[in-house]
């Protein structure tokens, strides 16, 4: 039985799944008597620092952690579930942490995308019995702001590289935390997993060394969900927004069955986009929520879920806050939720009156489950003009002339699915809502998407030159060579692909087999 500590924040669901799909049995913590109790501990964070230490406190939860911890115990954390060990944080100044290791918490100050969202290596410092079976060249995933930093290496296990080392997990003891997510790791982040849970396990040490590690660039598949006209909830896929084909939704398979595949075949992260959720409210309509809970089952790398993020009023006048309907979303294995029309409309107001209100769905979410849980989808089409200054919007200038030979063009952003364009520009947007919390860019391209032309790289690079999250390219993939273009071509940190992937014209796998000597991937 593994004692498992749930502080109420984020997607702990997968963490349990791994336990189980290892057989192993958990018992959520409820009372500070057991964790005094367990015989051992998974502690799990996701969110922010703050309000972590805010719930041990009110539960009554830091002493009998602190004894746990002294009583030498085995103890996984991971990710604040490792922050929470040190002094404080720079992300909650003047909370204390737990104070079992000497040393701060701190942001990463660098010039790359922060977070620092992905998969990438570890270099390993000492053998652990969590590397049992390891070979040393997996790559797990990593999504976080901020690093911890010891006043001194004794406890350090792994560092990784993201523009400079910072340390990835330490080991005193039977205390073993880890800043990456084993959980949704795959296979590799499952066998530490395994490691951690079997204390019989003897030591490991990695066969393969590296000196220093490097970010691998993601590829995603993506599975644009809605119901179909007889009512089944199916994947399907659009020409350019159009999802219908003499009439018919078009019916590319079951969406738990096609993540499951889609894992299977390597891919880094799966999205899901409830297309009609501007029309159907999510917390009304729970099929997407069932999708979420089957695929964490046994699918161990990110999710990510979109559509109707919002607040609303129901028929008898309840109000439903946008956080409540991520909240959801979160506990059924989300780990992050992709934000479309509702963005929109928030710039739309932040621009005409200069003020943050605190109350966005981007601010309370990113608020409370941190700014790396909160991407924003945009669906942009390009507008022509005949010059920099025809539109006060960004505008850049373009290698593919407009049907007149206009040879500038901006990005209007669209609300409803593509259905109705708005008076803003994408690039504008994504910067908004990086300063509104968001943590990452989902880069739709209408004019491209279904096309399999590739991807729209002067859009991808006008947006990803305006911010320093990182911005997942999206929309027209056609083969492999279009992912080597997009990565050597942009700024992208991850693409995203759905048609070639759902008709299986381009594996996953080929997708990385032909990546692999050229753009650091994960294999
Ligand atoms: O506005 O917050 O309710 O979110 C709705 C979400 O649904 C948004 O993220 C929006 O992008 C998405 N969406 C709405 N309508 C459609 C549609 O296709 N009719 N899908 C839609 C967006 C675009 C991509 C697609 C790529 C790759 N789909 O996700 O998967 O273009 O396709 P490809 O590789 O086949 O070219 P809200």
């Amino acid at each position: 039985m593994i004692a498992f500590l749930d502080y109420g924040a984020g997607n702990v669901r997968s963490v349990i799944n791994g336990i189980e799909s290892l057989g192993e049995k958990v018992k959520v913590v409820e009372t500070a008597e057991d964790i005094l109790s367990a015989e051992r501990l998974v502690f799990p964070g996701v969110g922010a620092f703050g309000s972590m230490m805010q719930i041990l406190n009110e539960k009554k939860y830091v002493e009998p952690l602190k004894s746990y911890l002294q009583s030498g115990r085995p103890f996984l954390g991971i990710c604040l579930g490792l922050q929470a060990l040190f002094e404080g944080s720079e992300e909650a100044p003047g909370v204390k942490g737990l104070g079992f290791i000497p040393g701060m918490v701190r942001r990463f100050d660098i010039n790359l995308s922060v977070p620092h969202i992905g998969w990438n290596g570890l270099n390993f410092k000492q053998p652990s019995r969590i590397f049992a079976g390891v070979r040393g060249d997996e790559k797990f995933y990593f999504v976080h702001s901020y690093h911890v930093v010891p006043t001194d290496d004794g406890a350090v296990l792994t560092t990784t590289n993201y523009e400079r080392e910072f340390v990835s997990s330490i080991q005193i003891g039977n205390i073993i935390a880890t800043q990456f997510h084993p959980e949704k790791s795959g296979s590799a982040g499952l066998q530490i997993l395994k490691n951690f849970l079997d204390t019989s396990v003897e030591q490991g040490r990695p066969v393969r060394d590296s000196k220093s590690t490097r970010l691998a660039k993601r590829i995603i598949a993506c599975l644009d969900v809605r119901a179909t006209d007889q009512g089944d909830l199916v994947v399907t896929k659009g020409d350019q927004y159009d999802v219908r084909e003499k009439g018919a939704v078009r019916n590319l398979g079951k969406p738990v069955e096609l993540a499951r595949r889609y894992y299977q075949e390597g891919a880094d992260e799966i999205t899901f986009l409830n297309i009609t959720g501007f029309r159907d409210f999510p917390l009304e309509d729970m099929p997407m929520l069932e999708v979420l809970r089957q695929t964490s089952e046994n699918v161990f790398v990110p999710l990510t879920i979109g559509g109707g993020i919002r607040d609303y009023i129901d028929k008898k006048g309840r109000e439903y806050r946008a956080l409540e309907v991520a909240s959801e979303y979160f506990r059924s294995g989300a780990d992050k939720v992709s934000i479309g029309s509702d963005a929109v409309l928030i710039v739309e107001e932040y621009l005409q009156t200069g003020r943050k209100t605190g109350r966005s769905s981007i601010e309370e979410i990113s608020r409370v489950y941190g700014n790396q849980a909160v991407v924003i989808s945009i669906d942009p089409k390009r507008v022509y003009v005949q010059s920099t200054d025809a539109v006060r919007h960004q505008v850049i200038e373009t290698a593919i002339p407009g049907p007149n030979g206009e040879r500038y063009c901006w990005y209007q952003c669209t609300i409803k699915g593509g259905r109705e364009g708005r008076d803003l520009d994408a690039v504008t947007l994504a910067q908004v809502c990086e300063q509104l919390g968001a943590g990452e860019i989902l880069l739709n391209c209408i004019d491209r998407d279904g096309t399999n032309l590739g991807f729209d790289l002067e859009l991808v690079n006008a947006v990803s030159d305006g911010v320093s999250i990182p911005v997942i390219a999206s929309s027209g993939a056609g083969n492999a060579e279009h992912f080597y273009e997009v990565f050597t071509g942009t700024e992208a940190e991850s693409a995203l692909a759905a048609g070639i992937f759902h008709r299986r014209e381009v594996p996953i796998g080929d997708v990385k087999n032909y990546l692999k000597d050229k753009v650091e991937v994960r294999l």
